[in-house]
């Protein structure tokens, strides 16, 4: 095939799944509860009243996951461990089951020729932990250090690339300000505290990760290209305050050594005192990363907008006084997510932009879609949308590649249809389609599509 983007040589194609999303086994060998345990067993919380309880049932079936993989000719894996698998009450004993297991799935992986690439938070926090105060404590950050050294004394010889977290934005503000994704909560403060200390527990897991010696340690964030409804003052003033939100609260400390010079104008009297921030914070978090990992799926469209909430007293930490507008013109994915490519680019050469030399070299830790998938009767799917997406936004990546950005590898999101959180089972990303009352997989065509992209780059 003549149309596929090509990319350089060692450039690593990988595929992303993680940990609550696709394993079940949920109370088997000794796994503790999480936080999404708890919120997808609350009425109201779930579409459909879902739970991960059985998922796609990887904890059983991982060597034909696996299989799946090495079929699809991917250089690397991504997966998240479950922090409640290894340590089941947040703190104290270690579960040598929950290990054995993620030590058979990277043999597997090792086995197969495809290289681990693990994230040890991808939002199933210890419910312990969270009864003792969550992300909004600077406990948690403290738990998740230790827990990461244990975890990487155990794997840190064969699993060469390491994530800390996945998508801070949506552990504080989806988790504690939105209300959205466990726990559930909806405050402000609070979920300032919870972002401030999901930093400072990557730092000190950076930390650990290096003191284990493994070979590459990073960070995975979710980056919106965020772009103004109008010209006006306003609205580009909005864009200001959605960037800080979404991006730069983030992005300062960990690349540039500071917080965000816009944070009093986006969080007003949220943001001032401060008391959870100390002395060395800053230190900890921008220690020098071997890669930034980004996730990255859909522009937001934002428009100037008053507080939802009159009264300061009761302001969550979203509430910045814009709103997101639908855009129109282009296709949306069954997710309402409008579909433009360009913008993936513009995210990345305006991050290059930006920090020039500090910014490490990126890996595209996810990106892909969610269909209105139409099975056949043999379980096959014909997901075109969900092709030209991929393509489309690897032919995006590509064009920043030539522009100078410094890409090193892409997983697609996802293998496997999974847990879409607060959706449930209804939205489906995977490249395999997953049929949940058998559990049989099926490679729709995007598989199919990727497997030759991925084995076009090597003739
Ligand atoms: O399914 C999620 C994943 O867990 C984190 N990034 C976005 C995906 C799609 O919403």
């Amino acid at each position: 095939m003549t149309d596929f983007p090509r990319f350089p040589p060692g450039f690593v194609f990988g595929a992303a799944t993680a940990s609550y999303q696709i394993e079940g086994a949920a109370r088997e060998d000794g796994r503790g509860p999480s936080i999404w345990d708890t919120y997808s067993h609350t009425p109201g919380r779930v579409a459909n009243g879902d739970t991960g309880d059985t998922a796609c049932d990887h904890y059983h079936r991982y060597r034909e996951d696996v299989a799946l993989l090495r079929e699809l000719g991917v250089d690397s894996y991504r997966f998240s461990i479950a922090w409640p698998r290894i340590v089941p009450a947040g703190s104290g004993a270690v579960n040598p089951k929950g290990l054995d297991f993620y030590a058979r799935l990277v043999d597997e992986l090792l086995a197969a020729g495809i290289e681990p690439a693990a994230t040890l938070y991808h939002w199933d926090l210890p419910q312990a932990l969270e009864d003792r105060g969550g992300w909004r404590v600077r406990e948690t950050a403290e738990r998740f250090a230790e827990y990461t050294a244990v975890v990487a004394e155990h794997l840190g010889d064969r699993v060469p690339r390491w994530i800390t977290l996945n998508e801070p934005w949506c552990s504080a503000f989806l988790g504690y300000s939105v209300g959205r994704h466990a726990p559930g909560a909806r405050e402000g403060r609070g979920a300032l505290a919870a972002a401030h200390h999901l930093l400072v527990g990557h730092g000190l897991a950076v930390q650990a990760l290096r003191a284990a010696g493994v070979r590459e340690a990073g960070i995975t964030l979710n980056l919106d290209r965020n772009l103004p409804a109008t010209g006006s003052a306003a609205d580009r003033a909005a864009v200001v305050r959605a960037d800080t939100q979404h991006n730069l609260v983030w992005t300062e400390p960990l690349l540039a050594g500071r917080y965000p010079d816009t944070e009093e104008e986006t969080w007003g009297e949220l943001i001032s005192g401060q008391d959870f921030r100390r002395d060395g914070d800053l230190a900890l978090i921008g220690q020098p990363l071997d890669f930034l990992g980004i996730n990255y799926y859909r522009p937001i469209v934002v428009a100037d907008a008053p507080h939802r909430e009159a009264d300061p007293a009761r302001r969550t930490a979203t509430d910045n006084r814009y709103a997101e507008v639908r855009l129109e013109g282009v296709r949306h994915t069954a997710m309402e997510w409008p579909v433009v490519p360009d913008t993936f680019t513009d995210l990345l050469v305006a991050l290059k932009k930006r920090y020039g030399d500090a910014l490490p070299p990126i890996h595209i830790t996810e990106n892909g879609s969610a269909e209105h998938d139409e099975p056949s009767a043999d379980g096959t799917v014909h997901d075109r949308d969900r092709v030209a997406y991929l393509r489309d936004h690897l032919t995006a990546l590509k064009t920043a590649l030539d522009a100078g950005v410094d890409v090193r590898g892409y997983y697609v999101w996802s293998l496997l249809d999974n847990f879409e959180w607060a959706f449930g089972y209804g939205k489906r990303f995977g490249i395999v389609r997953v049929d949940y009352d058998t559990l049989r997989r099926t490679p729709k065509d995007s598989y199919h599509w990727y497997r030759a992209l991925i084995a076009a780059q090597r003739q």
